[in-house]
């Protein structure tokens, strides 16, 4: 059926906010990537749809690398945070907002939202004594940890853990346990994918402990606020976490009731990686809960993407910065890989030769080569003149084929965040189309059947028009460039403007003409070193 939605219905989706303490690597090229073409596809949808994404700048972990390089860790933040904002321009990837947490408007929402936790009773001042990770900026459970070389306590993310006691503030996360249990029961698609939800589901049965929120060990980050008399809690800074999930509140405008807060909270998804699950489906809806906030509708948490298999490092030497494999194999090839080749969920794999062979095989030979053969023709054979047509059996069932891929497959699966379902589906309407152009043999009517030929590429010109507009928001900057070409209006460009089609009699009436196509998707050639 075809995915039916309100025009203008709000949409909120969100990637999570990255640590500034280096520069982007693949997986924040991944997300950013899959959270663009969400955004892009809940617009051509007809949803009034925001992405927002940032830096997370406080922590332990900004605070050691600043101290590192010589820096204060407002400086490593100002440096670093600029890198984010260029990767997401160059990978196309166009946020409505881009939070910062240094940001003196996220110090007052942070603030405001510890007040709230504290007005329902859900913080008391107490002594920490455990497991801390700086990398993962996390506590963990002595049961949790696993061992390492020589029998080096471990987080179970494998990062090292330290023995930490101080003074903290404790956030009252043992009384959430079944409030939490009936959220994920009442809404099973709060958490995805199924494997995710799982295992927070076994980790919350298993019973929570209250959670420190607060440091005195350090200060970079946001202030506790002192609530009354006596209290002594000005030497603390919030646990950066605390501060970090409340960005999505931040860019909202809250805690101002801003129009955009009334539109667009709760949330419909939170797009983050699989590490990150406890703290956004476990810390944070216990935190809006205790604030008295509507929780997020969606948690998605997507896999890690390696290099050839394995985990880049700096100590493996296999550490690949996107823009690289950006500049070299073009933004759209590579967002197209990402999304076609990677299950939505799963973790996954590339390496030149894989996104050289996905896109040559898909992009350039199947869908670039149908664009440019149809255009070809259409203008040399047909001096680039549009005309209607009477169609036969073979148009109307390609035209089908094509309509169910566009508007009904590629749509639900999107919906349904699978991304490598929605491609497959459009792929094969691809070689439906090629199929057709090569039993039709459009070249060898020209002499014999003029008007046939003339049927034949205009069925197809309909055909790569609904195609088109089905994978813009994988691949924006090449499909709109062929959407240009075959001259579809930038209103109508919309999955939900695909039953239309009198822009194109309206085209035909003006007796305007195709001009020479430009090819889609040149052919990726790997230098012979490489491959
Ligand atoms: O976790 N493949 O920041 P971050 C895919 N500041 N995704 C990956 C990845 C990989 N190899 N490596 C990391 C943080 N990610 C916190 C988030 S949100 C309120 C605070 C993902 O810079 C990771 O799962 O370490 C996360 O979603 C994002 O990149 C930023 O990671």
């Amino acid at each position: 059926k075809e995915a039916n939605v309100p025009m203008g219905e709000p949409y909120y989706i969100t990637t999570a906010i990255s640590y500034p303490n280096g520069k982007p690597h693949i997986g924040h090229a991944y997300e950013a990537i899959a959270a663009d073409v969400i955004v892009r596809f809940m617009r051509a949808m007809g949803r009034d749809a925001r992405l927002q994404t940032g830096t997370d700048e406080h922590g332990l972990k900004m605070a050691q690398k600043a101290r590192d390089l010589g820096l204060t860790a407002k400086e490593l933040a100002d440096q670093m945070s600029q890198y984010f904002k260029d990767m997401c321009a160059a990978l196309n990837v166009g946020y409505d907002v881009f939070i910062r947490t240094t940001e003196d408007r996220h110090h007052e929402a942070s603030q405001e939202l510890w007040r709230r936790m504290k007005a329902n009773g859900d913080l008391y001042l107490d002594r920490y004594e455990g497991w801390y990770s700086i990398r993962d900026e996390a506590y963990y459970d002595e049961s949790e940890l696993v061992a390492g070389e020589g029998g080096q306590k471990l987080s179970p993310q494998g990062t090292p853990v330290e023995w930490t006691v101080e003074e903290s503030w404790f956030f009252r996360l043992s009384a959430y346990g079944d409030k939490l249990l009936t959220l994920y029961n009442e809404n099973p698609e709060f958490i995805r994918p199924e494997s995710r939800r799982n295992e927070i589901m076994r980790f919350v049965e298993g019973g929570l402990r209250d959670l420190s929120v607060s440091r005195t060990s350090f200060d970079w980050g946001i202030k506790v606020p002192v609530h009354g008399e006596g209290e002594t809690s000005d030497d603390h800074v919030m646990y950066v976490w605390v501060d970090a999930l409340t960005n999505y509140l931040t860019g909202l405008g809250w805690p101002e009731e801003t129009e955009e807060f009334r539109k667009f909270w709760p949330a419909n998804l939170h797009l983050i990686g699989k590490d990150i699950i406890r703290f956004h489906t476990v810390y944070w809806p216990a935190f809006l809960m205790s604030a008295g906030l509507p929780v997020p509708r969606q948690v998605f948490g997507h896999g890690f993407l390696l290099n050839r298999g394995q985990k880049e490092s700096k100590s493996l030497g296999n550490v690949t910065d996107p823009l690289d494999l950006a500049a070299r194999f073009g933004v759209d090839p590579l967002r197209y890989f990402f999304l076609r080749e990677v299950v939505f969920g799963q973790d996954g794999s590339y390496s030149p030769e894989a996104i050289a062979t996905r896109c040559n095989a898909e992009l350039a030979n199947s869908y670039g080569n149908l664009v440019q053969r149809t255009l070809s023709m259409i203008f040399k054979n047909c001096g680039g003149e549009l005309a209607t047509f009477s169609s036969t059996e073979a148009d109307e069932a390609l035209l089908a084929t094509v309509a169910a891929a566009t508007r009904e497959d590629l749509p639900r699966e999107f919906e349904a965040l699978n991304f490598s379902a929605g491609l497959e589906a459009w792929m094969r309407a691809v070689f439906a189309c090629n199929a057709y152009v090569d039993e039709q043999a459009p070249w060898a009517l020209r002499k014999t059947d003029p008007e046939r030929m003339r049927a034949v590429l205009y069925t197809l010109f309909m055909a790569i028009r609904d195609l088109t507009i089905a994978i813009q928001p994988v691949v924006p900057a090449t499909a709109a460039k062929v959407l240009d070409q075959l001259g579809v209006p930038e209103d109508q460009r919309g999955i939900a403007d695909l039953p239309r089609a009198d822009w194109y009699m309206a085209r035909v009436a003006t007796g305007e003409r195709l001009a020479a196509p430009v090819p889609a998707f040149p052919r990726i050639e790997l230098e012979s070193a490489e491959s």
